[in-house]
């Protein structure tokens, strides 16, 4: 007999030090203090102008969460705490269970002679994160880190204590499922389904380690896609295996290369289940040596698979808030805008099973970083077995998984150390680096043998090769956001880039929100506030020389820097694709925000795509058609990231801006499966008679690319004029946009209208006579003027003429 009682109701929470807000107050498990202090109304809303500033003492505070609650009966019942954040002491009946100070890990107490049949009052409070860090710190020795908060000494989410793009709000709390569990004889202490693929058959091995009250004999059983297998495990054994061989099994497919076909495994002992969703896939990372340096080359099921991904962070500050419709919502984003992989960066935690079990069923691969990230990491204790823990525990949770398919030991600590000065600071205290050369990999080895570990990111491949050298593993680039001209991508050429970005703001609805500012400008408090990273507006202001004139008014440089970040990625990314197959991926730094904040991201911190988003839609397609430099001349190159030959015609023109033709050409292009072919294009197409006023346009298969023979700022455009009609739709309205000029880059921020309006697409050039038609949903707006003007209605144009 098993029982499993949740135990998410009658809490409250108060402050155990001096705080100005100190409750009682209810509280919300699984949940944080932040969001009680907010449900409660103890608290401004800290994503608010700039509340979080006065707000800082929640994470200096200790706090007691309580309840009380009836018991159960059993042989034995444990208290299971999936998560406590972080340095926590568990009191039952005031008998201490128990102090734990890992926000990942999951604890369990055996409570059998201390439950009482009713009335049992459990605390657990919660000491400073602060507080705990900072000893750490002072006994191990301090060391460098690239932020000045001390989350190296703790295991806890590094970005809560803030980012460059995110708030401090160090947080404390019951942050996962906590429940009563009573069971007797033997029950599921670790269930590793080890999954491979050979031949045709897949093949999963349950390896299962039991934990026991009594020593007599228990029945494993496991089934997977209709074959079954049992095993008797003998009276005082702790391990058992099975294996189970589904014939002719379906595999699981990334996305673009077939069905993500999943199975249902099963596996119980007694009466006691345990069950995830599988899938059959076989992963190898191929980084062999070749003549341009070392590859990085993912394949999966055998298939090469380039990578089109972002960087994912946790999706709110406060992550107990993430539910599985929210986690779904931004990953179906992400789909949406053509990526194949999400990287979870190592700032942020080992993500949830609602993530993985959305990024399994999209067929989505994962590549997920151990949570250390820009500092150096003591490898002393009490850090070294709270390390080896956690990821001994992560690894097998997440081990089910297809979608998961590589580990990463850091986010750019091995780079820190080479590039940032450590050493002299460090005066030969340790760093991290037996973690992410040792431990971590020995750990997965050891119980998830299937998925390849890669040691860091940015990471070469060997200890003797500079830790981003472009030739040689990942690579992350960030000269073009702190100090280069975005162009500078093109000088690059990456094996493997898994960061690269560019700032832009959230969308105006977003700013408005959460920034009272009247009037709201680049530099108004509120506004500033929401720019974490250092010199981030200047640096906003600077990639925009040579491109467009610096923008005269707030409007404008909302809608120059946003364009300006979409321009740059997708110039990146064209880039980059266009080197297949000497480089192999690119991981866009980054999808999300946590948060209302200007950043890297495509989607903003209420959600809301930026231009950016719809940028990714088009360089993220499988088939791209691009316009690159090559040998000093404009030519075509087709990539196909699919499986199959593609055979298109390629019609280019180069025309006036006012759409008279110049010159014209039809090119059959043939791209094999998963390659790309490059097509130069003769004189007559490349040579411009007027630089400022001609464009080349490229269309196959109703993809279009564009070459412009000067930056904006030097393009004769002519002013937009654009006709707008509106028609009503059942969801919205229809906005159709006719061109009589060359139109660049037409985009609609309905936001600007409602709050709750949305747009179907962006970023779209009309040829002189050409027409487009965005749909609008979540408004009923239907007057032409209101969607024939700025700031609704922008046209590159517009921030030139
Ligand atoms: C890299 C990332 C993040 C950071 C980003 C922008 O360092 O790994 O730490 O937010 O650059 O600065």
């Amino acid at each position: 007999m098993s029982v499993l009682r949740p135990l998410h109701t009658g809490w409250t929470v108060r402050a155990a030090t001096g705080a100005p807000a100190g409750g009682p107050f209810p509280a919300t498990v699984p949940g944080c203090v932040h969001t009680d202090l907010l449900a409660a109304g103890a608290i401004p809303d800290p994503f608010l102008d700039d509340n979080e500033e006065r707000l800082h003492w929640i994470g200096r505070t200790a706090w007691e969460y309580s309840t009380v609650f009836a018991g159960i009966a059993g042989d034995r019942v444990d208290l299971v705490a999936e998560g406590l954040d972080t340095v926590a002491t568990v009191t039952l009946n005031g008998v201490e269970l128990g102090r734990t100070a890992n926000q990942h890990r999951g604890y369990r107490f055996d409570v059998t002679g201390v439950l009482r049949p009713d009335g049992n009052e459990l605390t657990v409070r919660f000491d400073s994160a602060y507080d705990y860090a900072e000893r750490v710190r002072d006994t191990l020795g301090a060391r460098p880190n690239a932020y000045p908060e001390p989350f190296q000494y703790i295991r806890k989410m590094a970005c809560n204590f803030g980012w460059d793009w995110g708030p401090t709000v160090v947080t404390a709390g019951i942050w996962q499922p906590i429940g009563l569990y009573a069971w007797s004889t033997a029950r599921l202490a670790r269930v590793r389904p080890v999954v491979t693929v050979e031949g045709t058959t897949g093949r999963v091995e349950v390896l299962v380690d039991l934990e026991r009250t009594a020593g007599a004999p228990v029945l494993l059983r496991a089934a997977v896609g209709g074959v079954e297998a049992a095993v008797e495990v003998p009276a005082g054994a702790t391990e058992a295996s099975v294996v189970l061989e589904v014939p002719d099994a379906e595999l699981w497919w990334p996305r673009g290369y077939g069905p993500a076909r999943l199975y249902d495994l099963r596996v119980e002992l007694g009466d006691e289940v345990w069950s995830r969703r599988i899938g059959f896939r076989t992963v190898e990372l191929d980084t062999a040596a070749d003549a341009d340096g070392s590859q990085f080359v993912l394949r999966v099921n055998g298939e090469p698979v380039f990578v089109r991904g972002v960087n994912w962070i946790p999706d709110d500050a406060f992550v107990t808030r993430i539910g599985r419709e929210r986690y779904a919502e931004r990953i179906d984003q992400a789909v949406a805008a053509g990526v194949n992989y999400l990287r979870v960066w190592g700032g942020g935690r080992y993500e949830s099973e609602d993530f993985y079990e959305v990024a399994d069923e999209r067929g989505l691969l994962v590549g997920q970083d151990f949570p250390f990230a820009c500092s150096a990491y003591p490898e002393e204790e009490p850090l070294a077995s709270e390390v080896a823990a956690e990821a001994r525990e992560q690894v097998v949770r997440l081990m089910p998984h297809p979608s998961l398919v590589m580990w990463v030991g850091n986010n750019e600590n091995i780079w820190g150390f080479h590039d940032w000065g450590w050493p002299a600071e460090l005066e030969g205290r340790t760093w991290g680096e037996g973690y992410y050369l040792r431990v971590l990999p020995a750990i997965v080895h050891e119980l998830d043998p299937t998925r390849p570990y890669w040691p860091g990111s940015p990471y070469s491949g060997d200890a003797s090769i500079h830790p981003n050298d472009p030739a040689h593993g990942t690579m992350h680039i960030w000269d073009v956001w702190n100090t280069h001209d975005y162009r500078h991508y093109a000088d690059y050429r990456p094996r493997f880039v898994a960061e690269f970005g560019f700032q832009a703001p959230p969308a105006f609805a977003t700013l408005r929100r959460a920034v009272s500012d009247e009037p709201l400008t680049p530099q108004s408090p509120g506004v500033a506030h929401h720019q974490k990273a250092i010199g981030g507006n200047e640096k906003l202001a600077r990639g925009l020389e040579g491109h467009f004139p610096a923008p005269a008014t707030f409007d404008g440089w909302h809608w120059a820097t946003q364009l300006n970040q979409a321009r740059a990625i997708a110039f990146g990314i064209e880039h980059f694709r266009s080197l297949k197959p000497l480089c192999t991926g690119a991981i866009v730094w980054q999808l999300n925000d946590n948060w209302p904040v200007t950043s890297w991201s495509a989607i903003d911190g209420d959600g809301r795509r930026k231009p950016l988003w719809f940028a990714l839609r088009r360089v993220y397609s499988e088939r791209l058609v691009t316009i690159q430099p090559r040998d000093g001349a404009p030519a075509i190159v087709a990539v196909n990231d699919t499986p199959h030959p593609w055979r298109t015609t390629v019609e280019v023109r180069r025309l006036a801006f006012d759409g008279s033709p110049r010159a014209k050409l039809t090119l059959a292009v043939d791209v094999p499966g998963g390659g790309a072919a490059t097509v130069p294009l003769p004189p007559e197409l490349t040579t411009p008679e007027s630089p400022a006023s001609e464009l080349l346009v490229a269309d196959a298969d109703g993809e279009r690319a564009l070459w412009f023979f000067a930056e904006d700022v030097d393009l004769a455009y002519p002013r937009a004029a654009l006709d707008v009609q509106v028609a009503a739709s059942p969801d919205g309205v229809d906005v159709r946009v006719t061109a009589h000029a060359l139109a660049r880059d037409v985009t609609l921020f309905p936001d600007r209208v409602d709050p709750a309006a949305t747009v179907d697409r962006a970023l779209l050039t009309l040829l002189p006579g050409e027409s487009a038609t965005f749909h609008v949903r979540g408004t009923a707006v239907a007057d032409p003027a209101v969607w024939s003007a700025a700031p609704v209605l922008r046209t590159a144009n517009d921030l030139v003429a």
